[in-house]
């Protein structure tokens, strides 16, 4: 049977649909969602959660004149259906294919490019501020999940907002989930919202009457002083939005359609900031989703009936080893804590949590928190492992330099997905973090080249003082293919892996084996081919350096970071200001501009970071 949704002309098509026509198109683009993600990995019950509430968005609003931002955007699938991307929707997440996140160079509905969290209200604030300095007139509406409204950004903008009061609306999308359930007191304050709707309805009540009480001078009147004492006042929970200075509307079913549009039209015409919580399910619609919310947040391939993965590797993830690698030590020294920002599962620390759960924190959506939480431990003797995705660990920059590094204290940062991380594309590559810690006075950052490293990296990590971190690829252990014992890690030492003549590799990380590959071509080329691991991006082993450049008169550093200040910069300078003689130098890394999403193994090659590139690079040298 033809699908409703192929025939309309989207999104204005929408607003003629009668209410059944609404139902069927939200259970189309369901069932476009399921098969699209089920082949193409992405973030399935966050978009599914969403389906009625972006109907009635698109209902009601018209996009792009009205400004919709979506926040951290991994929800935005149903958005990208209604707004002229259904014929390309199969292609999501491919190299060359759609997005998974709102991006602007994609769609004029795409109002922000977003990936990070906690962001919208902010966006929508300043541009409901650019529209009222200009004097125009549209609307502008942030969506913005439970999770996210952990994130601290959120609540400085919710303050300000609330201050200026210009027309805005903000849907709370309250699935009680972040990607593992959400945590913290605002956690539980949405699930007496929730629970106890008429305790709020009461409270909202009172509080309309006390706002119309006249207040003379800077006495408030008696009656308002009488209310307020009562205890029938005090029994009620307190509107925090209300008095942020929104008017809350909610909580509302984020099912049914004919109430989203009845909500988000009295949103509109009242004006003023507005914050509409609606309750949803996430993955709602796709039982194994429903289910199982954590799993489908972010899904690999999957059969569609069965919900059951169909990824194939079963060898663990360096996130995998790094979890259970702490977990030992932890054992064996009762100061270890562990701490994550929102990400149990996604950084290996649920067995952590699972084994320690006193002594471990998942502070929610909050990295900067999480990284000074860890300083206050720190100071107080506690070894605190703190463990976050490189691409949000910038967003703690200021913490880990100013409450971390400038006290000189004992911090652990397991910095995860360093490097290209494949699919969700350029907010998450974590290309930066050696240039943005290497640059911080104090710090040691290592790089393991296989899993057996980064094991014995952590062990160092714990066991030496001062702030430091290791950072590593969202990648698999790489078992069988590894080649070489470790040998002890000692403080800024490298390790000759290979001796040669010819040219050096200096190699970083994930690109140690395969430079060690590229060696190996190489010398059937004739070429006496030195391979260093490099192990340290701060201290750089300079006595090694020095020495193979002088020995090799050609280098060339291998690295999966970004070539602005990683370690070829750190080499260069060694080379520029240490070493005697001419040397030929390249460098080769994650380049100068943002990278697009697609297979990780693409983009590293795109790069010249794949065992050819490194050929190439060399040969060219
Ligand atoms: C700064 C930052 N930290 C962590 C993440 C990883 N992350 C992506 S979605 C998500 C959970 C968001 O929860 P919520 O806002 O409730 O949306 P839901 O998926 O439940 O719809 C997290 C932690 C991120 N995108 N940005």
């Amino acid at each position: 049977m033809a699908r409703l949704l192929d025939g309309l002309d989207l999104p204005e098509g929408l607003k003629g649909l009668t209410l059944g026509q609404l139902q069927q198109v939200a259970e189309e683009i369901r069932e476009e969602i399921i098969n699209t993600v089920s082949k193409t990995g992405g973030h399935l019950a966050s978009s599914l959660g969403v389906v009625e509430l972006t109907l009635a968005i698109h209902t009601v609003l018209d996009s792009p004149h009205d400004k919709v931002i979506w926040d951290v955007g991994h929800q935005a699938y149903a958005h990208k259906i209604l707004t002229g991307r259904l014929d390309n929707f199969r292609s999501l997440r491919q190299y060359g294919g759609i997005s998974g996140f709102p991006r602007t160079d994609e769609s004029p509905h795409d109002v922000y490019n977003t990936g990070h969290s906690s962001t919208s209200i902010s966006i929508a604030l300043g541009i409901a501020k650019a529209r009222d300095l200009r004097g125009e007139g549209y609307s502008v509406l942030a969506v913005i999940g439970d999770g996210s409204l952990t994130g601290g950004m959120a609540f400085e903008a919710l303050n300000h907002a609330g201050q200026l009061g210009s027309d805005l609306i903000v849907v709370l999308n309250d699935n009680e989930m972040s990607i593992s359930r959400n945590v913290g007191g605002l956690a539980s304050y949405l699930a007496r919202l929730r629970t106890e709707p008429h305790l709020l309805k009461a409270r909202l009540e009172l509080d309309r009457i006390i706002k119309n009480i006249p207040v003379i001078g800077k006495d408030v009147s008696e009656s308002v002083r009488k209310l307020k004492g009562s205890l029938k006042y005090l029994a009620l929970p307190s509107m925090l939005f209300e008095d942020l200075g929104f008017t809350y509307l909610g909580p509302l079913d984020g099912h049914n359609i004919p109430l989203l549009i009845r909500t988000i039209r009295h949103a509109k015409a009242k004006g003023g900031p507005m914050l509409i919580h609606v309750v949803t399910k996430k993955g709602k619609g796709y039982p194994p989703a429903e289910a199982d919310p954590k799993t489908f947040h972010g899904v690999g391939k999957f059969h569609v009936p069965s919900g059951k993965s169909l990824n194939s590797s079963n060898s663990k993830s360096l996130s995998e080893v790094f979890g259970e690698a702490l977990v030992e030590e932890a054992a064996k020294d009762s100061r270890i804590i562990a701490i994550t920002a929102a990400m149990p599962d996604g950084t290996g620390l649920s067995m952590f949590m699972k084994a320690y759960p006193k002594r471990f924190f998942d502070v929610g959506i909050a990295e900067q928190h999480a990284v000074t939480m860890a300083g206050g431990l720190a100071s107080q003797g506690f070894i605190p492992v703190v463990a976050v995705y490189s691409t949000f660990l910038q967003r703690a920059y200021d913490q880990i330099v100013h409450d971390i590094a400038l006290q000189n204290l004992h911090v652990v940062f397991a910095v995860d997905r360093a490097g290209l991380v494949g699919e969700d594309g350029p907010t998450h590559h974590g290309s930066l973090d050696i240039a943005y810690l290497r640059s911080i006075p104090g710090m040691t950052v290592m790089v393991p080249a296989d899993e057996e490293e980064l094991v014995s990296m952590l062990k160092f990590a714990i066991g030496m003082d001062g702030p430091c971190a290791i950072r590593y690829p969202r990648s698999s252990a790489i078992g069988s293919k590894k080649t070489r014992e470790c040998k002890p890690i000692e403080h800024g030492k490298g390790v000759l892996l290979e001796d040669g003549k010819d040219i050096a590799l200096i190699a970083l990380g994930s690109m140690v084996y395969p430079s060690l590959d590229a060696a190996a071509f190489l010398r059937k080329e004739g070429l006496r081919v030195a391979v260093v691991n490099a192990r340290f991006a701060k201290p750089v082993d300079e006595a090694l350096i020095v020495e193979i450049s002088e020995k090799c008169k050609k280098v060339l550093v291998v690295e999966d970071a970004g070539v602005v200040g990683g370690l070829g910069s750190a080499v260069a300078d060694i080379i520029a200001g240490k070493v005697q003689g001419e040397v030929g130098f390249a460098h080769i890394g994650i380049p100068d501009n943002f990278v697009t999403h697609g297979p990780r193994e693409v983009l590293l090659a795109e790069c010249g970071l794949s065992t050819m590139g490194i050929v190439e690079a060399a040969m060219k040298l």
